[in-house]
């Protein structure tokens, strides 16, 4: 063409060019072209890796008419679409979901054996991209995996980080962490746009300016500026020619900041700055729901919202639009705090940059975000200093001030000078030192606040934000959290979904709620035979992966407790290894035969925050009650504790549908939803729980018959607390607990060692924070009945059946309606 842009009119660029044909010998050929021109290796000379990286290429091919169709369209219609906005996504592999969404596991299984190769040695190849800590990152995940089946236009912005999630080993049964190199075998399901970069700006100071019409205005004069280069994901939707994009953004030096230093002539002042500019997306802050407040990580929360917000604006809009419409075409879900300076980046853009009057800039911008919550621990609130904000993005702190001003004058003018109040409603807190309250600008700033299960949003509204709640009736909502059947049911435990569609057919993939069809084969004593041999492959399967992968065994036989999550005390880990010891105590002190013992095999999975050392103290103790217990002869092999290290979500795959009983302990009223719940309820696994987070909802759904619940309820905890809590009367009343807890303090799991593990001795006696000791004996009580129930192999397959068939409603598609009919409000767009 005459202007020299491409051809858009040639006859093969109408259309994307067509998915390579899919049979088997088409696969082979293709596979084989991969592996030939893309690896730049023959078959006979090619490693594993080298076999996977050609793999996954072939079927990103497969996919790729789809998502440039899916690109084109969303173009064209400008439906409106959800940008996510999350520091996290916890992915898992890649391979075996996009060999799901294009059905294509079959076929390329056979192309693979007629190479002579399995594929399940290509799919163990794949080091998952661990880009989160634990529910918050896994969620963001589930969603645009449901958002994607469900045709729903969706970008999801965050960080490509370099080092994702530590990987954990353990050194004489101490946490020990590794750098997470995830790219460092290639990464072939990435797509970067070094072209596409977007300019992210920080530190300076502003100054006010008279423009051209007379008005006076204010710009932002930054003193550095780094690249954002995006990175695209597909998100593949479930068999429904859908692509949708997650776009992660890594930072880089800008040339012209590099020159300016090169050619001054300090050439390692330019290297240093590139290395600078690099650390901003290199690692993923490990603390799950505690933030340490580090100025390298606002830095990373407001590179990646403004580099999204600006691809938006400039790249996703059409050049013409009218920014007063923007909340007809987007919404910014914010996810959890960690993206909230998109607040004041949006203002600072609508109104500095394309001049819009501030309270023009302010009506749109409300209506263009809305915010989830995803905790009730106070310390996981985030706040930045007003120091630090002011210091980093100047412009930012000053339309953050503004809005504040304004907001305090809308709450004066309803409440009339009620200083309390307004202290209590600023969006800067004066003390310890003056901050700004994140979770009070996204409630401000936000269309709908929502909590992630209902216990949780009430909470919320009661205890964390109250005097938000009255302010803005209609503002708060409840969204339960969910999963995707598709990984977490389809693709974890085939045997299962066998069995699930031949007994009710094809659909409950993406349509959830139909599991409640298999119901009345909870009474089927043939179904619940194929159901138990279901679980027992599963088990069969764990063994041989935690054989290969830690050298341990799952005992046959065995009931499986599974523990798995993050290693945080209100979560009480501790209060499962105070159980165990207390199974022990009961047969060294020869109360109980050890035949007599349910044989049970406890696993547990966790990480702790690199910097959380009761955490670790916990983690420690784990691992030498495991080694004392395992070695024990007088235990007959009844009881083993296992903690592979390295817990996540190709080990959670394996783990979860081989469980028998969940444990979902946290104390009540501090665990927001929990998700992990979910998936083992969908996978046939029963619930000891508390009642907190989500387990309230399962345990309605299921049934208390098919449930075991067991300590306090959150008033019980409020009141307990306000009475004044004193954890050692607890150890004084009851002699079990006593016994178990001075095992630890007389050195039986340390060798003889007394004070090994005064920390957490100490911290139980002393302070419990999450009253541990106060639910210990409703906890053994429950446990006790877990084993008796256990005993009867019949009646349990028939609670598990019944909790897979109640379960439904726990589908992250199911979530996803919800933020649609109450935040949202984007349909399904073809
Ligand atoms: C996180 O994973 C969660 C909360 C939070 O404030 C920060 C992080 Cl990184 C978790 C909650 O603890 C959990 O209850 C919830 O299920 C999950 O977020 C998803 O909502």
């Amino acid at each position: 063409p005459a202007d020299g842009g491409p051809n858009r009119s040639h006859p093969l660029a109408l259309a994307p060019v067509s998915s390579p044909p899919v049979s088997v010998d088409g696969f082979v050929r293709e596979f084989l072209r991969e592996l030939n021109f893309g690896q730049g290796v023959a078959l006979s000379a090619s490693t594993v890796n080298d076999q996977y990286l050609a793999l996954a290429r072939t079927v990103r091919h497969y996919l790729m008419a789809r998502w440039l169709e899916t690109m084109r369209r969303q173009k064209e219609t400008q439906a409106k679409g959800v940008a996510y906005l999350s520091a996290e996504y916890l992915l898992g592999r890649q391979l075996g979901n996009a060999l799901l969404a294009t059905d294509l596991t079959d076929i390329v299984a056979d192309g693979l054996a007629q190479c002579g190769i399995d594929i399940a040695d290509l799919r163990a190849q794949e080091v998952e991209p661990g880009l989160g800590n634990g529910g918050l990152g896994r969620l963001a995940a589930c969603f645009v995996d449901s958002l994607a089946t469900m045709s729903v236009p969706c970008i999801g912005y965050g960080i490509r980080y370099e080092f994702g999630i530590f990987r954990q080993t353990f050194v004489d049964g101490r946490q020990v962490e590794q750098p997470d190199s995830w790219l460092a075998l290639g990464a072939p399901w990435e797509f970067p746009h070094p072209d596409s970069a977007q300019e992210v700006s920080f530190g300076g100071h502003t100054e006010t300016y008279t423009d051209s019409d007379g008005a006076e205005r204010t710009r932002w004069v930054p003193a550095w500026t780094v690249q954002a280069v995006p990175y695209n994901y597909m998100v593949p939707g479930y068999q429904n020619g859908r692509v949708n994009t997650l776009r992660l953004w890594r930072s880089v030096a800008t040339e012209r900041f590099d020159l300016r230093i090169f050619n001054s002539g300090d050439y390692e002042e330019a290297v240093r700055s590139q290395t600078f500019a690099e650390n901003i997306s290199k690692v993923l802050y490990p603390e799950d729901s505690t933030p340490q407040g580090k100025e390298l990580r606002l830095q990373q929360q407001y590179f990646f919202v403004a580099a999204s917000i600006a691809d938006f604006l400039e790249d996703v809009l059409p050049e013409d639009f009218d920014l007063t419409k923007l909340p007809e075409r987007i919404i910014f879900q914010l996810n959890d705090t960690h993206p909230v300076i998109a607040v004041p980046e949006l203002m600072r853009v609508l109104v500095d940059e394309k001049g819009l009057a501030w309270d023009t800039a302010w009506e749109i911008t409300k209506g263009c975000f809305a915010y989830t919550c995803h905790t009730l621990l106070p310390e996981a609130l985030e706040v930045w200093s007003v120091e630090l904000l002011g210091r980093l993005l100047p412009r930012h702190l000053e339309i953050i001030y503004r809005i504040n001003e304004e907001f305090l004058e809308e709450v004066r003018e309803r409440f009339g000078d009620d200083e309390l109040r307004i202290r209590r409603m600023s969006i800067i807190a004066e003390h310890p030192e003056r901050s700004v309250r994140m979770a009070y600008l996204a409630t401000v700033a936000g269309s709908k606040v929502n909590g992630v299960a209902e216990l949780h949003s009430q909470l919320l509204r009661d205890k964390v934000l109250p005097d938000f709640n009255e302010f803005y009736p209609g503002k708060f909502t409840n969204v339960t959290n969910g999963i995707t059947p598709r990984r977490f049911v389809r693709l974890a435990n085939p045997g299962l979904s066998e069995l699930i569609t031949e007994s009710i057919g094809v659909g409950w993939l993406t349509d959830l709620e139909r599991l409640r069809e298999l119901e009345p084969f909870a009474a089927d004593e043939e179904f619940r035979a194929r159901f138990r041999e279901v679980k027992a492959a599963n088990k069969r399967r764990l063994h041989a992966v935690l054989t290969e992968r830690d050298g341990v065994s799952v005992s046959d036989g065995h009931m499986l407790d599974v523990m798995v999550k993050r290693l945080h005390e209100y979560k009480r880990q501790t209060l499962k290894v105070l159980h165990i010891i207390t199974q022990y105590n009961r047969v060294v002190s020869g109360e109980v035969a050890a035949a007599d013992l349910t044989p049970r095999t406890f696993i547990f999975g966790a990480k702790a925050a690199p910097g959380y050392k009761m955490a670790k103290d916990i983690i420690h103790l784990i691992n030498a009650v495991g080694s004392t217990v395992n070695n024990d002869e007088r235990l007959e092999g009844r009881l083993k504790v296992i903690f592979p290290p390295n817990y996540n979500v190709t080990l959670a795959e394996k783990v979860i549908p081989a469980a028998d009983l969940s444990e979902q302990i946290s104390l009540a009223g501090k665990e927001a939803s929990g998700t992990g719940n979910m998936k083992f309820a969908l996978n046939g696994a029963l619930t000891i729980g508390t009642d907190d987070g989500a387990n309230v909802e399962i345990r309605q759904l299921v049934g208390d018959e098919n449930f075991f619940l067991f300590g306090m309820l959150e008033p019980e905890v409020e009141a307990l607390q306000a009475a004044g809590y004193v954890p050692s009367s607890y150890y004084e009343s009851n002699p079990e607990l006593r016994r178990a807890i001075d095992a630890i303090a007389s050195g039986v799991f340390s060798g003889g060692d007394r004070h090994m593990f005064d920390s957490v001795v100490g911290n139980l006696l002393q302070e419990d924070r999450f009253l541990a000791l106060a639910d210990y004996a409703a906890y053994i009580e429950a446990q006790d009945k877990v084993d008796a129930a256990y005993a009867d192999q019949e009646e349990w397959t028939r609670a598990a059946i019944l909790n897979v068939a109640r379960s439904g409603f726990f589908s992250s598609d199911r979530s996803m309606r919800d933020y649609i009919d109450r935040i949202w409000h984007t349909p399904p767009a073809f």
